[in-house]
């Protein structure tokens, strides 16, 4: 098996989120073998940089040395680099692959990571020889000179950067989520999903990621637009391991991927309990049932599982008609999609049959409930999708039931939401026990 191999020059972060340890994590996740030269020590957690140790001079080097010895370095990328001397050093040696510059200025806590005056230091002996640069808008600033308030500005000040380097994309996490790459005389502009707050660690990531797609040899355009789709992934799994910043979580497509399989087994396991449930086929309306389990953070129906058919009642008892597959399901997987949009802890649903008396037993169950009508659906939309928000809306979060009660050629219908299946059962069994025995 073959890997390209990446290098990151940065700095130590004791508490895991940032730094070489945000670099090296990135770099195994994206599929490089990931080397590291640490220019910086530094003690800090998730609050708070409390000190930093710079290392000596000839340390740094023989660092870099000791990789050129043995290593063909795919791409490199820097990050911490505390003064002029270790700016100038390590413009001095490093080789002859794409260098990424992350000019790391302050940390997302507001501590100094670098003196005031090494800007004009990147300036003079690191950015010429880059390929790229990836400033923040604060960082954008004190590069160009320019104050940024609105895109036109940090256009200009990408404009002023790539005078003295080689590419320049300023980062608009801080601004409103768009990226402005200024790239061979021509803008480029980067937006997913956009997540404001601070997300410790995000620059050495983003950084990282498009050094990882270089050494892949991914032309720059394509490695800065893959890097952003990582980087949303990662904010996406974001997570607070201390009592301070959210930290990101750079295993979390690779996490959500390799969920697939049990997905799809733990909801069979689920079917085959609940259809011998006593009781259960009375829940079984004239469409039949699907039950859904989605993978992470779902994005489209490909991303829920459900049964291919349905549970249909046959005979007084309830049958599994077909398999359990992604993308199988497209009403009950809408609801579901939909409420997780709200509620990223819902994964699970299932509709069962509408009456009163089914909705008295779901309310003297203690779950809660919130409806939508078809009546006051706007056209156009998809009406799991708006019922479902609707629904949500008017509740104010998600409930366990979102029920409505149909109209002319449409069955009413009552819906469980779930963070699992196994969650979802447990409401079904509670209605069980509140329905009037026949
Ligand atoms: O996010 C910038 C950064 C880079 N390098 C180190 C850091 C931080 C932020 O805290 O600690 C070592």
């Amino acid at each position: 098996m073959k890997k390209a191999t990446c290098l990151t020059i940065a700095g130590s972060d004791s508490g895991g989120g940032a730094g070489v340890q945000a670099d090296l994590k990135t770099f195994a996740s994206l599929g490089v073998h990931g080397v590291s030269v640490i220019t910086s020590v530094t003690a800090q957690n998730t609050r708070k940089v409390e000190a930093t140790l710079d290392l000596p001079l000839d340390f740094i080097k023989k660092q870099i040395d000791s990789l050129h010895k043995d290593f063909r370095i795919g791409a490199a990328k820097t990050g911490m680099l505390a003064n002029e001397e270790i700016i100038k050093l390590v413009a001095e040696s490093i080789g002859e692959y794409p260098l990424v510059v992350d000019p790391v200025m302050v940390a997302t806590s507001g501590d100094r990571l670098q003196a005031a005056e090494a800007v004009d230091a990147l300036k003079r002996y690191l950015l010429p020889g880059a390929t790229l640069v990836t400033p923040n808008i604060y960082e954008a600033e004190m590069l160009s000179g320019i104050r940024i308030r609105t895109i036109e500005d940090v256009k200009e000040a990408a404009l002023a950067i790539s005078e003295f380097t080689g590419a320049v994309v300023v980062k608009g996490g801080h601004l409103n989520g768009t990226d402005v790459l200024y790239y061979n005389g021509r803008f480029y502009e980067f937006s997913t999903e956009y997540y404001p707050g601070k997300y410790h660690g995000s620059g050495c990531t983003y950084s990282a990621a498009i050094a990882a797609f270089l050494a892949r040899g991914f032309e720059l355009t394509d490695a800065v637009k893959k890097a952003k789709e990582y980087i949303t992934w990662s904010i996406r799994g974001a997570y607070s391991p201390g009592k301070g910043a959210k930290v990101l979580n750079h295993m979390f497509l690779k996490e959500r991927e390799a969920e697939r399989y049990s997905v799809l087994s733990d909801l069979e396991a689920a079917l085959a309990k609940v259809v011998n449930l006593p009781g259960f086929q009375t829940l079984i309306p004239e469409v039949g049932i699907n039950f859904v389990y989605s993978l992470p953070c779902p994005e489209n129906l490909e991303d829920v599982a459900g049964i291919k058919g349905r549970i249909v009642n046959a005979g007084g008892r309830a049958l599994v008609a077909g398999c359990v597959d992604f993308g199988a399901s497209k009403h009950v997987a809408r609801v579901l999609l939909a409420a997780s949009s709200k509620d990223r802890n819902i994964r699970s649903a299932m509709n069962i049959r509408y009456s009163k008396e089914m909705l008295n037993a779901v309310k003297s169950a203690g779950l809660s409930t919130a409806s939508f009508s078809r009546d006051e659906e706007p056209p156009g939309v998809s009406t799991m999708e708006w019922g479902t928000l609707k629904a949500i809306e008017s509740q104010g979060s998600v409930p366990d039931v979102i029920y409505d009660e149909g109209a002319i050629g449409k069955e009413p219908m009552i819906r469980i939401l779930g963070r699992n299946p196994q969650e979802v059962i447990s409401k079904v069994k509670k209605i069980i026990k509140k329905l009037p025995v026949e």
